[in-house]
């Protein structure tokens, strides 16, 4: 009976060239070859054409091959956008190495986390953060070379991307005749992406060629993803260490796209770029629509090229999506919703019958349904429980962490997500709450107990707790709930720079400190969250 509110996707509208993800990029790649540009770089004004790509990618999967490592080592990069991030990954398609993507915005104390995890043998990086990996490397054995995406001269030692290939790879060698490694896709790791998951505490995620395919499969069809000829001009913003980032991306050289890459938000170059390369397309985060639709500069510049706007990582609320359209009248704003664990997104809209407000609906190959977080029990329309997944876009698991998987996968293969929403009748989902121990900053992830574990280092502070405040610009906050030791003082700043000092700037306390007499706990010692956020929300009015 329940079974009936089991929610599958539709067939897919296309199915792809080639079983790994290696051939069905080498394919592509073949076939695009003749396109001018694949990237541009808009800071760097670099461009790089498909033909380099192909020839890059398939050189260095073959300099890696000769340096030594083979299907299931595992190199790192550890970059902002670069017209070059994505060659050491296509490489790792190719050869079964598994690529791990590390978040160039991390502290050296966050990339340990995620490198102890991932163990690395080589690790791309730029010239920006060659100096964090340069610490990664002289603390761990593991790391055997560190090579520079970005730059074709030896810094400090250390190999470019071009003098890697150059000594590792075979003169005679032909890009066209490469042939990817076969292997097995449902097994096989292709990516380890950085997680706090639903218990806060950093996670790699591993997802296997199966797993980025469906993505892929998703990127093609035609009732969740418009379409464009060759050489259309997209704007790639988002971060390539993010999941989402980095699905699109490969979609869009998947489509043969013109992909203008930014490394990070910069108002008037944002516009510009949308101007000068005529934009047709782009995903950003809810932050970026409150930019568009007031921010008077935006009136400067011609947008009209602007067809489609994505919207995804955190919620879009529906009155951003009206005030959006009401601004750009011919735009179709797509919600999606996805996470790190099930490789992208799992609910898009439609582009025939997306309903504002709405993430939208179950994608291709993907499983859905609502339960009852206590019970377990499948919920039906307007039933508001916690959303989860099943189907070939779910990770493999977290890596060295078989006890979280098992927390978040359960012996029936359904993910849940620790999101809390609804389906319509229509089958259009919404997400109204969240279970799980995570705050949204703009979109970037930010794990509260991570954040209490380096408050709790502090000789001053006995306890702490952090919670979310709702902002209307980034969403959420964090702010830290603090206890101070007895005989022991701390200002505010000081707690704020404490933080500063050692995570990411998404993870500072924008949200603000609060001192209190104590955290709630609940039975076995944990931190009650709710009581937590009931008490804060008291302090503050
Ligand atoms: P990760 N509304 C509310 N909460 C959302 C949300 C949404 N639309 N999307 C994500 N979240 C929150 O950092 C949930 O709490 C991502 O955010 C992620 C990863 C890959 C793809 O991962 C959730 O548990 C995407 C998001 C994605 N989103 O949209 C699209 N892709 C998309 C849009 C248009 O682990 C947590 O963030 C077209 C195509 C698309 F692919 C997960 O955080």
């Amino acid at each position: 009976m329940e079974d009936q509110f089991i929610i599958h996707g539709p067939e897919p509208t296309t199915f792809l060239e080639g079983k790994t993800l290696g051939n069905v990029f080498y394919n592509a790649l073949l076939k695009q070859q003749h396109l001018p540009v694949a990237m541009v770089n808009v800071h760097s004004k670099e461009t790089i054409s498909y033909e380099e790509i192909l020839t890059y990618s398939s050189q260095l999967a073959q300099s890696l091959y000769n340096w030594g490592l083979s299907t299931n080592d595992v190199i790192a990069i550890c970059s902002e956008n670069s017209e070059r991030y994505c060659i050491p990954v296509l490489s790792g398609f190719y050869t079964g190495i598994a690529v791990t993507l590390l978040n160039n915005n991390y502290t050296e104390r966050e990339l340990s986390n995620i490198t102890e995890l991932a163990e690395p043998t080589i690790i791309f990086c730029s010239l920006n953060t060659l100096n964090k990996i340069l610490f990664l490397k002289n603390k761990y054995d593991f790391i055997k070379k560190i090579i520079v995406l970005n730059d074709n001269s030896e810094v400090l030692n250390v190999d470019s991307l071009k003098n890697f290939i150059d000594n590792n790879c075979d003169k005679d060698f032909n890009a066209k005749l490469f042939q990817p490694t076969p292997l097995n896709s449902d097994e096989q790791t292709a990516l380890i992406m950085c997680s706090s998951g639903t218990t806060g505490v950093p996670k790699a995620v591993e997802l296997t060629h199966t797993n980025v395919r469906i993505r892929l499969i998703h990127s093609q069809d035609t009732n969740f993803t418009p379409i464009f000829p060759f050489s259309a001009s997209v704007l790639q913003l988002m971060p390539m260490y993010h999941a989402l980032g980095l699905s699109m991306t490969l979609s869009y050289i998947l489509s043969g796209y013109r992909i203008v890459i930014m490394e990070k938000f910069e108002p008037h170059l944002f516009l510009d770029s949308i101007q000068t390369y005529k934009i047709i397309y782009t995903i950003l985060v809810p932050p970026l629509f409150i930019f568009l639709t007031k921010n008077p500069i935006v009136l400067n510049y011609d947008l009209s090229s602007l067809k489609y706007i994505g919207s995804g990582g955190a919620p879009l609320k529906k009155e951003l999506c009206e005030a959006t359209i009401a601004k750009f009248e011919s735009i179709t704003i797509m919600q999606g919703y996805g996470l790190t664990e099930c490789t992208s997104a799992v609910i898009i809209s439609q582009l025939t019958k997306s309903k504002l407000g709405s993430i939208g609906n179950v994608g291709p190959l993907v499983t859905a349904k609502v339960i009852n977080p206590e019970t377990g029990k499948t919920l039906g329309p307007n039933e508001i429980g916690e959303l989860c997944f099943k189907g070939a876009t779910v990770m493999k698991g977290y890596v060295k962490n078989s006890k979280a998987t098992e927390e978040i996968i359960d012996k029936d293969g359904w993910l849940h997500s620790g999101d809390v929403g609804y389906f319509d009748e229509d089958r259009d989902f919404f997400i109204v709450d969240r279970l799980k121990d995570l705050i949204k900053y703009k979109g970037f992830q930010v794990s509260p107990s991570e954040l209490e574990q380096v408050l709790l280092e502090h000789s001053s502070i006995q306890d702490v707790g952090i919670v979310s405040v709702a902002d209307e610009i980034a969403g959420e906050l964090p702010a830290a709930c603090v206890v101070v030791r007895p005989e022991k003082q701390i200002t505010e700043n000081e707690v704020k720079d404490f933080v500063t000092d050692k995570v990411s700037y998404p993870k500072y306390l924008r949200g603000g400190v609060y001192f209190v007499n104590s955290i709630p706990k609940n039975n076995t010692g944990k931190i009650d969250r709710k009581e937590l956020k009931k008490m804060f929300e008291a302090l503050r009015s």
